[in-house]
C-alpha cells in the first residue's frame, strides 16, 4: 500500500496482512518503535536548551537529574519495548551485553529480538547537527518459551525481518522496511503523528555524491584512495560532490534521495573500520538493498557476513548501485 498521506499507524495495520502467518506481533513492535521515536524526538529537540534545563550530570530546575541524550534514548527505547512485552530480547550499542526479556504473564512467548543504536552520531548534538536512531529486527533462532541466547543476536543481516531509522533532522522522519521496499514517514510535530511522505524510496542507480571522512585519507588502503581520486577527476559527470555530515543516518538519507555512496573503510589505524555490523551496517544494508542500492564490506556483501560478536566492527560501503560496483572494481585491484 503506498497511499500518500496515510498515517504510519494506518500503514502498519493495512500492511499487516501482507505477512504470511502474521500474528500482529511485528506490527505491535513497529508501533512501539514509533512511540519511542516520538519520545526521543521530543528530547532531542530540547537539546539546545541545555544551559537552561541543565547539562548532563547536573540537576535541572525541576530537580530532575539530567542525562546524556544517548543514554536517555537508550533507556526510552528499552523501556518502551520492555513495557509492551513484545520482544524476547534487545541488544543495544549502548549496552555491553544483550538483555533477555521476561514477560510477566507469559514466559518468553515473543519471537522477535531487536537491535538498536539509540542515538547514532550523538557527538553532533552539541552543534545542532542531525542525529538518528537505527533499529533492526530478527526472529529468534532458539525455541520460543526459552531465554534468548547470544546465538539469537549473531545472525547474518540477510535474516532481518525489518529494519529502519529515525532521522531527527530539519523534520523528523521514520524510514523502514519489512522486506517489501522502503517507506518514509514524516512527523507532524503539532499533533505527534507520522505521515507517509516518501513512499517506495529508492537510491538512483547512479549518483554524484561521495561521503567519507577524508581527514583519514592517508590511512586508507590504496583501493579506496584510488576511488576517491576517481571521484575527483574531471571526466564525464565527474568530479562528484563531496558531502560528509559524520552522522550515518543523515548521510545515508541524503544519498538515498539524491544518489551517492557512503564509505567508512578500514585503514592502517582501524583495521576493522569503525561502524558496528549489528547496530549500524546490517540495518542500513537491508534498507539499501530494499531501495535499489548495495552495501558491501569490501569483497563481501554486508548482509552475508556471519557475526562473531555483538559489537563487531566492519568496513562499510553503501549507496547507489553503480557507484558501489565501481568502488568494488578499485578494491579488487589490490586483492
Ligand atoms: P557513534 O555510534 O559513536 O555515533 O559513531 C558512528 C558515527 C556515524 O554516524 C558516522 O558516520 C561516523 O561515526 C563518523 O565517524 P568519524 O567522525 O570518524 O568520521
Ligand atoms: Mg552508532
Amino acid at each position: 500500500m503506498t497511499r500518500k498521506n496515510c498515517t504510519l499507524g494506518e500503514f502498519i495495520i493495512e500492511n499487516q496482512d501482507s505477512f504470511q502467518y502474521s500474528s500482529g506481533e511485528l506490527s505491535k513492535l513497529i508501533n512501539a518503535i514509533r512511540l519511542a521515536a516520538k519520545v526521543v524526538n521530543h528530547e532531542v529537540n530540547k537539546a539546545g536548551l541545555v544551559d537552561i534545563l541543565g547539562a548532563a550530570g547536573e540537576t535541572n530546575i525541576q530537580g530532575e537529574d539530567q542525562q546524556k541524550l544517548d543514554v536517555l534514548a537508550n533507556e526510552k527505547f528499552i523501556q518502551t519495548l520492555t513495557n509492551r512485552e513484545i520482544v524476547c530480547g534487545i541488544a543495544s550499542e549502548e549496552e555491553d551485553d544483550f538483555i533477555s526479556i521476561n514477560s510477566n504473564d507469559q514466559q518468553h512467548q515473543n519471537k522477535y529480538i531487536v537491535l538498536i543504536d539509540p542515538l547514532d552520531g550523538s557527538s553532533n548534538i552539541d552543534v545542532n547537527v542531525s542525529v538518528g536512531t537505527i533499529f533492526s529486527i530478527y526472529r529468534r533462532i532458539t525455541p520460543v518459551g526459552t531465554p534468548v541466547t547470544l546465538e539469537d543476536f549473531l545472525q547474518p543481516g540477510k535474516n532481518q525481518v525489518a529494519a529502519g531509522y529515525v532521522v531527527y533532522g530539519t523534520s523528523t522522519m521514520l524510514v523502514y522496511t519489512t522486506g517489501d521496499g522502503v517507506n518514509g514517514f514524516t512527523l507532524n510535530p503539532a499533533i505527534g503523528t507520522f505521515y507517509l511522505s516518501h513512499p517506495n524510496m529508492r537510491f538512483p542507480e547512479d549518483g554524484r555524491i561521495y561521503s567519507v571522512n577524508e581527514g583519514n585519507y592517508v590511512h586508507f588502503h590504496q583501493g579506496v584512495k584510488d576511488y576517491i581520486k576517481y571521484c575527483q577527476e574531471e571526466e564525464g559527470d565527474r568530479p562528484y560532490t563531496s558531502r560528509y555530515i559524520g552522522s550515518l543516518v543523515s548521510d545515508f538519507h541524503r544519498n538515498m534521495i539524491k544518489g551517492g555512496i557512503y564509505m567508512y573503510p578500514k585503514s592502517s589505524v582501524t583495521e576493522e573500520g569503525k561502524l558496528r555490523l549489528l547496530y549500524e551496517c546490517n540495518p542500513m544494508a537491508f534498507l539499501a538493498e530494499q531501495a535499489n542500492g548495495l552495501a558491501i564490506g569490501g569483497k563481501n556483501r554486508i548482509l552475508d557476513i556471519q557475526p562473531k560478536e555483538l559489537h563487531q566492527r566492519v568496513p562499510f560501503f553503501c549507496g547507489s548501485k553503480n557507484m558501489v560496483l565501481k568502488l568494488q572494481e578499485f578494491l579488487e585491484k589490490y586483492h
